[in-house]
């Protein structure tokens, strides 16, 4: 593969496989990261099971063992536009991907400086890439990483298609207005109304700009390792499992290796999509090797494997290791069941064949978990953040 490419947020959980996967498939890649993840981290206390190198250790260690080098700008691209903006205007990529958002909903919940950080930094950073794209006149290629979460989880029984629905409105007569319009959006956090919002922001610039741009509708992304990350150990990827940050399967088989009670929400009746990492840098890949083409409406993939029920994933991971299920109050006011079916068409034609968690899941277990177990904190697994502005006392507490 040839052309450069910018990754908006290379130093996270997705973007830095990402960069690494892009790097080796022969892209000249570049990374802005303002490394606001590894503050909040300072902020909650947390640290990813997996030690992460400082950013400069990391792209040593590519040079390395690949000698090509990843240039890194340390940039707040929500708060600092001539910088981005520059940055930009020096590199001119050819596509740019953009990670670069606060991801956790847990986080955004949190109280009044969390709902309006989360709402400025997610807002302002898709705003000030599409506005330097315009402003320089640049023709590349936005991938953005949205989420299936903007779908909502009412129960619906139709698959979801792939970011637009088909309605036709009856009038008199006979006659009826047909159109294709987003797939009304249902955010359950401030987290998930940030990609609602992203989705209007990208509506406006491909129509009044004509910007190509493609949203990814990922899932709950799960496993650490690809190819990449497995070439040097100041490589690894990060691996979250606090309260916060940690998502779901993370959490479980955490809580497993520690002989602690898998914390399912509820009734666990909530179904999600899950993706693992590996093919979150594939798919990143074969979008940016499918452009659209300019005046195009933004192009929406749902990037997931599969879905799955919270319960059995409990149930799943009890099974391979004997760990005890705790079905816990529900922080999040969420559906308590829903069912929730997916089309992945568009990866699938492109020729992915996702990794099935019943595949991967043990050896994540061993390879990661199981290595990684004295650096767990036991303190950090309960779900601090309620969705309630009001305390419920005893909600927080350890099993
Ligand atoms: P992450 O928090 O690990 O990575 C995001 C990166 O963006 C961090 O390195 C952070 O420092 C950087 N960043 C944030 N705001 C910035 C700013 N203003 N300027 C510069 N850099 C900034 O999150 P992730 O898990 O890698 O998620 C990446 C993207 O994928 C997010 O947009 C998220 O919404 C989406 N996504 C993630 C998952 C998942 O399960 N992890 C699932 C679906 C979608
Ligand atoms: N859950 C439990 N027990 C836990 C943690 C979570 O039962 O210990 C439940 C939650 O209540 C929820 C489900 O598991 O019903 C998923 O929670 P999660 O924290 O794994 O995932 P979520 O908050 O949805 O967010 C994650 C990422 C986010 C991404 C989203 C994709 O953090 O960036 O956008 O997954 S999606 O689910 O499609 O919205």
């Amino acid at each position: 593969m040839s052309g450069s490419v910018l990754i908006l947020g290379g130093d996270g959980f997705c973007g830095w496989p990402t960069a690494l996967h892009l790097s080796a498939q022969g892209y000249d890649v570049a990374i802005v990261d303002n490394l606001s993840r590894r503050s909040i981290d300072d902020q909650l206390g947390a640290s990813s099971l997996t030690p992460i190198a400082s950013i400069d250790e990391r792209l040593a260690a590519w040079r390395s063992v690949t000698g090509k080098e990843i240039p890194f700008w340390g940039i707040d691209i929500a708060a600092d536009y001539s910088g981005f903006r520059n940055v930009v205007s020096q590199r001119r990529p050819d596509a740019i991907v953009h990670f670069a958002e606060q991801r956790s909903a847990p986080y955004s919940m949190k109280g009044v400086n969390e709902k309006n950080y989360t709402i400025d930094n997610n807002v302002r950073t898709t705003h000030h890439t599409l506005l330097a794209m315009v402003e320089l006149g640049l023709d590349a290629h936005l991938v953005h990483l949205g989420t299936t979460g903007v779908y909502g989880y009412s129960t619906v029984d139709m698959v979801i298609a792939e970011g637009y629905l088909d309605v036709i409105i009856p009038l008199e007569e006979g006659r009826s207005i047909r159109d294709t319009i987003l797939y009304p959006t249902q955010p359950g956090s401030i987290y998930h109304l940030t990609k609602s919002l992203d989705q209007l922001l990208f509506q406006f610039y491909a129509q009044n700009d004509r910007l190509r741009i493609t949203d990814l509708h990922q899932g709950i992304v799960w496993g650490t390792q690809t190819a990449e990350t497995r070439r040097h150990p100041a490589l690894v990827n990060r691996f979250d499992y606090d309260g916060d940050y940690g998502t779901v399967l993370n959490r479980f088989l955490v809580e497993a290796a520690i002989g602690y009670p898998l914390t399912v929400h509820g009734t666990g009746g909530q179904t999600r999509g899950f993706i693992n990492i590996q093919d979150t840098v594939r798919c990143v890949a074969l979008a940016l090797e499918n452009p659209p083409a300019a005046g195009e409406k933004p192009r929406i993939f749902n990037q997931v494997a599969e879905t799955k029920r919270v319960r059995d994933l409990a149930e799943m991971i009890a099974g391979m290791t004997g760990a005890q299920i705790a079905f816990v109050d529900n922080p999040r006011k969420e559906a308590v069941e829903n069912e929730l079916a997916l089309s992945n068409q568009s990866f699938l034609d492109l020729g992915l064949a996702p990794i099935l968690l019943e595949e991967q899941l043990f050896t994540e277990t061993i390879e990661i978990v199981g290595a990684y177990k004295d650096r767990i904190d036991r303190e950090l697994i309960p779900a601090q953040s309620l969705w309630t502005t009001g305390h419920r006392p005893g909600l927080v507490k350890h099993l």
